[in-house]
């Protein structure tokens, strides 16, 4: 039996944490701008349960409160960090999408730290410490010269990385049809690089694919590539009213919504009792968050 009611509590977090900070803009807690996960939050909190945090290292992407999350359940902390606070993860320094915390970091970089990964993953093996890194990629980011690159020098020096690919199907605005040749498993099989295809909209096969790609990659030490069918439900940044999707896109999406899907495998007092406790601890980690102080430039 797969741990529904505690995947459940993780994204309820992440979802709950996104819409509060939508809230936090409109009020003015929060500056500049930010890419909610809303939709995709089950990525993260199944491949993060993957992790041996004692020998494995996670790199994120620009999309990364629930990569954050996921990794350290602290959403006081990244409350901070979004407001600039200096309780945040650093100090509040870094804003929604440069953030490090244990052996997490993500920078805001379309595909950027998946190089990065490839080499910290290069570092381990020739270490032998036996670790892996996870690192998270959008369809962009796939798209990207350096990301492409890194790609084939994780295959041929059989480097012990897991490509975890959030194929939502748009970059911003465009989407992937547009602007990417052919199909991403050709393309990553072309550089024999282990592949999986696997879907937010069934999350019991993430969960066994999540596994499998782990499996091979601590087994085998080669690089794997999971691409992750998913999609949003809001806009890439705050202020995007996703224009660029028909009526029918959205509606089906939100029939499709993982967390739906989810509360359909737990009791309704186990969802109902998560949602108050979670409402509850969000809301107290804004408050306290808004009543720290700030990290303070005018410091010598
Ligand atoms: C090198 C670089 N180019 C462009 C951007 C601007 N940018 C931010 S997010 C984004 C789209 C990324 O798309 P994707 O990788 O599919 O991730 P998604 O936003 O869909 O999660 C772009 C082009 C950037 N941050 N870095
Ligand atoms: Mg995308």
């Amino acid at each position: 039996m797969k741990d529904y009611a505690g995947i459940y509590r993780e994204c309820y977090r992440i979802r709950c944490f996104e819409k509060k900070v939508e809230q936090g803009f409109s009020k003015g807690l929060m500056r500049g701008t930010t890419h909610g996960c809303i939709g995709q939050e089950v990525i993260p909190v199944i491949a993060m349960r993957e992790i041996n945090r004692e020998i494995d290292r996670a790199v994120g992407t620009h999309r990364c409160h629930g990569q954050v999350l996921a990794y350290e359940p602290d959403t006081y902390r990244l409350a901070c960090e979004m407001m600039g606070k200096r309780d945040g993860f650093v100090k509040g320094m870094g804003g929604s999408q440069h953030i490090k915390t244990g052996g997490y970091l993500t920078n805001g970089v379309t595909g950027g730290m998946a190089v990065i990964g490839c080499g910290m993953a290069m570092a381990m093996q020739k270490k032998k410490s036996g670790g892996l890194v996870l690192a998270f990629i959008g369809d962009g980011g796939f798209n990207e010269g350096y990301v492409q690159e890194s790609l084939n020098l994780a295959s041929v020096y059989s480097v012990p990385i897991i490509y975890i690919c959030e194929n939502n199907r748009y970059a911003m605005s465009t989407p992937t049809t547009q602007y990417s040749a052919g199909d991403f498993e050709r393309r990553v099989r072309a550089l024999d690089i282990h592949y999986i295809q696997s879907t937010t909209r069934n999350v019991d096969e993430m969960i066994d694919a999540f596994k499998s790609g782990f499996r091979f990659v601590r087994e085998q030490s080669r690089p794997c590539f999971i691409e992750v069918m998913t999609a949003r439900l809001c806009g890439h940044s705050k202020s995007d009213e996703m224009k660029y999707m028909s009526e029918a896109e959205i509606r089906d999406n939100q029939t499709k919504d993982p967390l739906k899907w989810l509360e359909g495998l737990i009791s309704d007092t186990d969802r109902d009792d998560i949602r108050t406790e979670i409402e509850k601890e969000i809301d107290d980690a804004f408050r306290r968050a808004e009543e720290c102080d700030e990290y303070g430039l005018e410091r010598k």
